[in-house]
C-alpha cells in the first residue's frame, strides 16, 4: 500500500534532509517536492517500447515554472498546498523561484505547449534540447526607462526536476575540438498522469579542449531576433543539439527499420542540420548515401514558423566546412542529388530552391528538399508559404504542404493560471473542462443568460484585482481594476507594432486631457515584453512607453482617467497574472508578417476580445468567435500588398494632423528631452525603408475601432456577452487539437 501524501512527504524529508519539513529551507523545500514528483513518475507505468515515437528538435523550450504544472497535471496540486499548510509551510514560499526559461518567445513557447499536449493526450513525444547555462536574460528599466540585461543564473535554487543521465553521454565532434553531451531528463506528466514522455536537455563538458569552449556552446541561449553576430558559436549550438539527439536515438532504436520507430519534427530551420547529421551517422555504418537520404526523408518534417525574409537561415558554406567538415561534405552531395533530381522536372524555379548558392546553405531549402512534409502554423501563413515564401517548393512538392494552426495549453493557460474561471466552467458545462475542452462550446447556450455573464465579470473583476495587487507590489503603480484594461505583452518587436499602442494610449491622455472623449471609460494600458540586446529600435519603443508613462501617470489633469504601466521582465509566470485580467487583447501586427500568434489566444480563453489586425490566427480566432465579438482594424492583405509598393508615410504624417500629433510627441519633448526619440521618429519617416511595418497607414483606423471597443466596453452585458462568446469558441485553439493533427497527418499516418 502507498503511504498517504502526507505521510510520503513528511518520510522523504526526514530521509532526504534528516528534519522536518517545518524547518526546511526554501531549496530544500524545492528540492523535496521535486524529489517526489520524480520518485512518483519513476514507479509509473513504462511507455510501451514497441510503439513509434515521435521526436521534437528545437533549441528553445520557454516552460515557466514546473513546480505547480507538474503537480498540477499529477492531481497533486490542492493536496500538496493543504499538506504543506497543515505544517505551517506554503508553495508560495517559493513564489521566487526562477521561470525555466530557454526560450524567447511563441516558437519556444510553442514547444512547451506541445509537451503538455502530447503527454496529456498519450501520443509518445519526447523534447531535445539545450539546458542552457543561463536562459532568456532577466530584464530591469534604469531611471531613464532603458532596457537592461541581466543573465537569468535559474539554477541558484536548484533544479529538483532534472535528472542527469551519466550513462547515456555522447560525443560530438568538430573540425577543432570535440566535446560530450550530457543529457538531463525532465519527466513531462500528462494531465491525470495519462503518460510520461521526456524532455532531454543537454549539457556540454570537454573532451579535448579548454573547458571554456564546451562551457561557451550551452552558456547562452541566443535571442533568436537579434543581429547575426556569434554566428560559428549559434552553429555549434545546433550541430551540438542535434547531432547529440540523433546519436542517443540511433542506439536507442537501431538503424533497422528506424523509419518506423521514430518520426523528427523540427522546430524552424534552427535544428535542420540534423538532415546531414543522420545521413553522416548512416554512411559511416556503411549505408549508401542514396538509402541514407531516402531514410532522411522519411523520418524528418520541418515546420516554418516565419515569413520574414532575413529570418530564414542561411550558412556560409566556409563557416561549415571550417567547423563541421563531414556535414558541409555531405550537404554538397545533398545540392547535387538536388539538381539531379529537379533538373528533370519542368516548372522548378531552379535558382530559388538552391540548397547552396552564394556560397550560403541556405536551411529552408535543404529542409524542403528532403523532408516528408512542410507545414505553416495558421492558415493565412501557410497559405503565405504557399504562394510566396516556399511556392518554389509548392510548385514541385503540393503534397508536402500542410497547415496545422498553432494551439496553447489549456491546463497552463486556464486551469493553472485561471482557476476561478476553470471551476465556473466546469459547473456550467458539467465537466472537467480540462479534459473535455471540446465542451466548452457548452457555454455559449447561456449566451443570453444575463446571471451567467454577470458571473464570468465578476470573475474577471477579481482577476483584475489580483494583478493590480502584484502589480503595485512589483511596479509600484496602482491600477484602478474599474477601468478597461488595454494589454499588449509579447516580444518587443517593429513587425508587432507597440508603437500603435503606445499611440493609442496617447492619443486617449491627449483626449481626456484637453477635455475630448469624455464619455470613454477609465483606462489602463499593459505592456510587458523583451527586446533583443542588440535591437536599438524595440529598445527605443521601450524606453518611449515608459517615459510616455511617467509623465501620463503622474499628470493631475488626466487622474482617474488612464494609466499605462510597462511591466518589468515579463515573462512565462508573469504572463499568467495579466492573461486572465486582461478585458482587450491588443494584436497589432502588419497583415502578413505574424507567422500565427499564440498570446492572441491565451487572451481569448480567458475571456478578452481581440482587438487586433486580420493577421496571424486572429483571422481563425474571429472565425470561430464572430467578428462582431472581436475589433478587427486596418488594411487586409491584399491591400498591404498594393499600397506598399508607393508607400509615402511622410505624406500621411503631413497631411493628417492627428497622426502628426502623435508622431510628433517622438521628438517634441512632451515625454522627456527634445530629440530624446529622434531614432523612431526617423524609421517612420526618414529613412529609405520608411516606416516599413506600415503604422500610420494603420493608426486612424486603429484609434477609430478602439474607441469604439473603449465605448463599448461601459455596456458590462453586451461587452461581457461578446467574452463568453470568445471563451466558448476557444477549444479549437487547445494545443491538444494541434498535437492531434501533427500525430494523424505527419507522425504516425
Ligand atoms: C522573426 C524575425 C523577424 C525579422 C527579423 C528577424 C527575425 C527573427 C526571428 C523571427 C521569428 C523566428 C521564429 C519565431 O519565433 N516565430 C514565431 O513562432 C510562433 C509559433 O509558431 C508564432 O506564433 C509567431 O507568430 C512567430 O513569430
Amino acid at each position: 500500500m502507498e503511504k498517504p501524501f502526507e505521510e510520503k512527504l513528511k518520510v522523504m524529508s526526514r530521509e532526504k534532509f534528516g528534519k522536518g519539513i517545518e524547518i526546511l529551507s526554501c531549496d530544500e523545500l524545492y528540492a523535496l517536492i521535486g524529489a517526489y514528483v520524480n520518485e512518483k513518475c519513476d514507479n509509473h507505468k513504462k511507455n510501451d517500447p514497441k510503439r513509434k515515437r515521435a521526436a521534437y528538435f528545437s533549441i528553445e523550450y520557454l516552460i515557466g515554472r514546473l513546480l505547480e504544472s507538474n503537480l498540477y497535471n499529477m492531481g497533486n496540486l490542492i493536496l500538496t498546498q493543504k499538506s504543506l499548510t497543515d505544517v505551517g509551510r506554503s508553495l508560495s514560499e517559493l513564489n521566487e523561484i526562477e521561470d525555466y526559461a530557454f526560450g524567447n518567445g511563441g516558437l519556444g513557447r510553442l514547444a512547451a505547449c506541445f509537451l503538455d499536449s502530447a503527454a496529456s493526450n498519450e501520443i509518445p513525444l519526447d523534447g531535445f534540447g539545450i539546458r542552457y547555462k543561463y536562459g532568456l536574460f532577466k530584464q530591469s528599466f534604469a531611471s531613464d526607462g532603458s532596457q537592461q540585461e541581466h543573465p537569468d543564473d535559474w539554477q541558484t535554487q536548484g533544479d529538483p526536476f532534472g535528472i542527469k543521465k551519466e550513462g547515456e553521454c555522447v560525443q560530438v565532434n568538430f573540425a577543432d575540438y570535440s566535446v560530450k553531451a550530457v543529457p538531463y531528463d525532465y519527466h513531462v506528466i500528462g494531465y491525470n498522469f495519462k503518460c510520461i514522455n521526456t524532455l532531454r536537455l543537454y549539457e556540454c563538458a570537454a573532451v579535448n579542449c579548454h573547458e571554456s569552449d564546451a562551457a561557451r556552446i550551452y552558456e547562452y541561449l541566443y535571442p533568436d531576433d537579434s543581429s547575426w553576430e556569434g554566428k560559428r558559436l549559434r552553429l555549434r549550438q545546433q550541430y551540438f543539439l542535434v547531432s547529440a539527439a540523433l546519436q542517443n536515438i540511433v542506439a536507442r532504436y537501431g538503424l533497422e527499420d528506424i523509419e518506423n520507430k521514430i518520426k523528427i519534427q523540427l522546430n524552424d530551420t534552427h535544428p535542420v542540420i540534423a538532415i546531414p547529421e543522420l545521413i553522416n551517422l548512416c554512411v559511416k555504418q556503411n549505408m549508401d548515401f542514396e538509402d541514407a537520404l531516402s531514410l532522411s526523408g522519411k523520418i524528418f518534417a520541418y515546420t516554418n514558423h516565419t515569413v520574414m525574409p532575413e529570418a530564414l537561415e542561411e550558412w556560409d558554406c566556409e563557416l561549415l566546412r571550417q567547423t563541421i567538415p563531414q556535414v558541409y561534405g555531405i550537404i554538397q552531395k545533398i545540392n547535387d542529388m538536388a539538381i539531379f533530381q529537379l533538373r528533370g522536372q519542368s516548372d522548378v524555379d531552379f535558382n530559388k530552391c538552391a540548397i547552396i548558392s552564394d556560397g550560403k546553405v541556405k536551411m529552408a531549402n535543404l529542409a524542403c528538399f528532403v523532408c516528408s512534409d512542410i507545414n505553416g502554423v495558421a492558415s493565412l501563413h501557410t497559405e503565405i508559404l504557399k504562394e510566396r515564401v516556399l511556392s518554389h517548393w509548392y510548385n514541385i512538392y503540393p503534397e508536402k504542404f500542410s497547415n496545422k494552426t498553432n494551439g496553447i495549453t489549456q491546463r497552463r493557460w486556464l486551469g493553472l493560471s485561471n482557476a476561478a474561471l476553470t471551476d465556473f466552467l466546469c459547473r456550467l458545462c458539467g465537466c472537467d473542462i480540462i479534459e473535455e475542452t471540446e465542451k466548452i462550446e457548452e457555454l455559449l447556450k447561456f449566451k443570453d443568460d444575463e446571471e451567467v455573464i454577470k458571473q464570468l465579470c465578476e470573475i474577471k473583476k477579481i482577476n483584475k484585482k489580483a494583478l493590480c495587487q502584484h502589480i503595485k507590489e512589483k511596479e509600484g503603480i496602482e491600477l484602478d481594476p474599474e477601468s478597461v484594461f488595454f494589454v499588449q505583452v509579447k516580444r518587443i518587436h517593429e513587425y508587432k507594432r507597440q508603437l500603435l499602442g503606445i499611440f493609442l494610449a496617447v492619443y486617449f491622455y491627449l483626449c481626456f486631457k484637453e477635455g475630448r472623449n469624455k464619455e470613454l471609460p477609465k483606462m489602463t494600458f499593459i505592456f510587458g515584453g523583451k527586446a533583443a540586446s542588440s535591437y536599438k529600435t524595440a529598445k527605443s519603443v521601450i524606453r518611449f512607453i515608459n517615459n510616455a508613462a511617467e509623465v501620463i501617470n503622474s499628470d493631475e489633469s488626466v487622474k482617474g482617467k488612464i494609466k499605462i504601466v510597462f511591466c518589468e521582465n515579463y515573462n512565462v509566470s508573469y504572463a499568467q497574472k495579466i492573461i486572465p485580467a486582461a478585458d482587450i487583447s491588443m494584436q497589432l501586427s502588419l497583415v502578413g508578417t505574424e507567422a500565427s500568434g499564440t498570446g492572441n489566444m491565451k487572451f481569448m480563453m480567458n475571456g478578452a476580445v481581440t482587438l487586433g489586425t486580420y493577421d496571424g490566427a486572429n483571422i481563425e480566432i474571429c472565425e470561430k468567435a464572430g467578428q462582431q465579438n472581436n475589433y478587427i482594424f486596418g488594411m487586409r492583405a491584399d491591400e498591404v500588398i498594393s499600397r506598399k509598393e508607393s508607400y509615402r508615410p511622410k505624406e500621411l504624417y503631413e497631411s493628417n494632423a492627428v497622426i502628426k500629433r502623435l508622431v510628433d510627441t517622438l521628438i517634441d519633448g512632451t515625454f522627456g528631452k527634445e530629440n530624446d526619440f529622434a531614432h523612431i521618429y526617423d524609421s517612420l519617416l526618414n529613412t529609405h525603408d520608411a516606416d516599413r511595418f506600415m503604422v500610420l497607414a494603420d493608426l486612424c483606423d486603429f484609434i477609430t475601432v478602439a474607441t469604439k471597443a473603449a465605448a463599448d466596453y461601459k455596456n458590462k452585458l453586451d461587452f461581457g456577452r461578446k467574452c463568453l462568446m470568445n471563451i466558448g469558441s476557444s477549444a479549437y485553439f487547445s494545443s491538444d487539437r494541434t498535437v492531434r493533427e501533427y500525430a494523424e497527418e505527419i507522425w504516425f499516418k
